[in-house]
């Protein structure tokens, strides 16, 4: 799906701004042919959570109503024009005009829908249903009931099997675009590098639809010169003396995509992309042909007041505050995050290991290390949506630099019985989805050990969530640091061949508590922790990286662990470092990204 850019053929109109907001209640069903009866507003994009200052509002589970007017110039009414949502969390049904015209179920892929024939003259209703509820089907998981109070009203409950707030809502860009009535559909860039001759071959396919009789490709350099051109709906272009697209060095070329009837330009659309090569082999993880090392986080969108909400200064600090820190990557824990962050990472050299929202697939939610199976692959029905959610992704972000490898899961229960039978198909479908065959994997919880993992054969690269010195020997580093050995070297001595890295580890730590004794939740026992885990790591030849839990803090569901979230963040919610910043701001500016 292409990201809509405004282009010599294409406009983008926003909606983002005020939008009529309310709740419905039970037995106040709400009728989307008469306008919606509030004078509440929301802003757009961001979360409804934390806008309104009522309880009420901050935790409803159910439906919510959004709702605005716009209107479309009579100069592009002849245009094609098409209604993108970036994203509408979880579910959404949406009405034009009184009339619904389309349905989409999956809170962090974005959806579109073509409205010309639903506008009408003058001003225009856009109407939005949204569910922001979730169960064992949906992705994330979680846990609903529905009771009755004293009055016989319906409360529906939600118990999410996850540890970050439910935000929702339209957190994402509303915009219309414009096409013309032939258009360029979908460009799929895959380049192949050739490193020793420094060139590349630039593969392109484009769809199209309406009447278009030839296709047109130009490869632009950064600086917008044309450096190889073709035809065909299925080019192959050479770039000799090819710049890569390295970590923290992005260099970025733009695919100009014409498509052409009897030779007149219908439709261009520019497609950036960057070069460059990844592979598994050894243990290693190679970028451009040199060992790559990961530095950085998990990551939320999460911020103050937005919520999950697009927050672009947000995403602007956060990677600019990585790369003083010598970071290089962050995995979007625990969704796909927003094409802009996507297409900033792209432009920074921000490497992303991109994830599904597959998180909280486990009958019950909670750390029990006895290692006992469960249920959880006979009470799941997640597959379907777990499908849906890898193609989205995969067909979104497909052609991001950034991307070198996806996340099928986060902490799934793959020590239980039927665990392979379920991921089997699925990495299979990511595979045969990804034109660039990027690696792939999951995040492995400590329940899940070299021993019991049933998928491991699944992944390329090893990725481990491990909280040894807080949720296990909590408070022992000493303890700790034998066990987090230990089990690399388990790892190592059974799969040699398997790169492995950490996509999380971390304490809980208040900004501002300190310790003499280096106590659990004081900035000297993150430091010291964080010390311990390093010195651990730089012992194993096979490990690929780091990337610890959670860059900031971040708002979750209640919870006795929990002091209004979660605090495991190097840097608080408003993004002020704690102590350890610069502990690990010295380490990883003496690593290199690659070599
Ligand atoms: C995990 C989860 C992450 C949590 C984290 C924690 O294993 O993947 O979503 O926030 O642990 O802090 O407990």
């Amino acid at each position: 799906m292409l990201y809509p850019t405004t282009t010599p053929t294409r406009t983008v109109l926003d909606l983002s701004g005020l939008w009529k907001f309310m709740l419905e209640t039970e037995g106040a069903l709400i009728d989307a042919t008469v306008p919606l009866p509030t004078t509440d507003v929301m802003a757009v994009p961001a979360s409804f959570n934390d806008q309104s200052a009522q309880q009420k509002v901050r935790e409803h589970v159910g439906y919510v109503w959004y709702e605005t007017t716009f209107n479309v110039a009579d100069f592009l009414r002849n245009q094609r024009l098409v209604l993108r949502f970036g994203s509408a969390t979880h579910e959404a049904w949406v009405y034009l005009n009184g009339q619904e015209i389309t349905h989409h179920k999956g809170g962090f892929t974005p959806f579109e829908v073509a409205i010309n024939d639903h506008l009408v003259a003058g001003e225009n209703r856009l109407t939005v249903k949204l569910s922001n509820m979730l169960d064992f089907s949906s992705l994330p998981v979680a846990h609903y009931d529905e009771t009755h109070d004293a009055d016989g009203k319906l409360v529906r409950h939600l118990d999410e099997n996850f540890d970050f707030f439910n935000y929702a809502g339209l957190q994402r860009p509303v915009k219309i675009y414009t096409t013309p009535q032939s258009y360029v559909a979908d460009v799929t860039v895959v380049p192949e590098v050739d490193l020793a001759q420094h060139q590349a071959t630039i593969d392109t396919r484009v769809a199209t639809q309406g009447d278009v009789d030839r296709v047109r490709v130009t490869l632009l350099d950064a600086t917008g010169q044309a450096v190889a051109t073709g035809t065909g709906k299925h080019t192959q272009l050479t770039l000799p003396q090819v710049h890569l697209w390295q970590p923290l060095h992005a260099y970025l070329y733009t695919a100009r995509v014409e498509a052409l009837k009897n030779d007149q330009v219908v439709d261009s659309y520019d497609e950036p992309f960057g070069v460059r090569k990844i592979e598994v082999t050894n243990g290693q993880f190679l970028f451009n042909g040199e060992p790559f090392y990961f530095k950085g986080f998990g990551k939320h969108e999460d911020s103050a007041i937005h919520g999950r909400g697009l927050n672009l200064p947000a995403n602007v600090l956060d990677l600019n505050l990585m790369k003083k820190m010598g970071a290089n990557s962050f995995r979007t824990s625990h969704y796909p995050y927003s094409d802009e962050m996507m297409r900033l990472c792209d432009r920074e050299g921000i490497v992303v290991i991109d994830e599904v929202p597959a998180v909280g697939l486990f009958a019950t939610f909670g750390f029990d290390l006895s290692g006992k199976q469960d249920n959880t692959w006979q009470v799941m029905r997640t597959a379907p949506a777990h499908r849906q959610a890898i193609r989205e992704m995969i067909d979104r972000d497909k052609n991001h630099a950034c991307v070198v490898m996806w996340s099928i899961a986060n902490e799934a229960a793959n020590f239980t019985d039927g665990a392979y039978e379920y991921f089997k198909p699925l990495f299979d479908l990511a595979r045969e989805l990804d034109p660039q065959n990027r690696p792939c994997t999951y995040t492995s919880i400590m329940m899940t050990t070299a021993k019991t993992d049933k998928c491991i054969s699944l992944v390329d690269v090893i990725a481990l969530n491990r909280y040894y010195g807080w949720y296990v020997d909590t408070g022992d580093l000493a303890k700790a640091e034998t066990a987090t050995r230990d089990e690399l070297a388990l790892y190592q001595q059974l799969y040699p061949d398997k790169p492995i890295m950490y996509t999380e580890y971390g304490t809980d730590t208040i900004a501002g508590v300190h310790s003499n004794y280096g106590e659990p939740f004081s900035e000297e026992y993150q430091e010291d922790y964080y010390r311990m885990t390093s010195k651990v790591f730089d012992e194993f030849d096979n490990f690929v990286g780091e990337q610890l839990w959670n860059f900031a803090d971040f708002q979750t569901k209640f919870g006795i662990q929990r002091v209004q979230g979660n605090k495991k963040g190097i840097f608080t919610r408003d993004r002020e470092p704690k102590m350890v910043v610069r502990y690990l701001s010295d380490r990883w500016n003496a690593i290199p990204n690659l070599g």
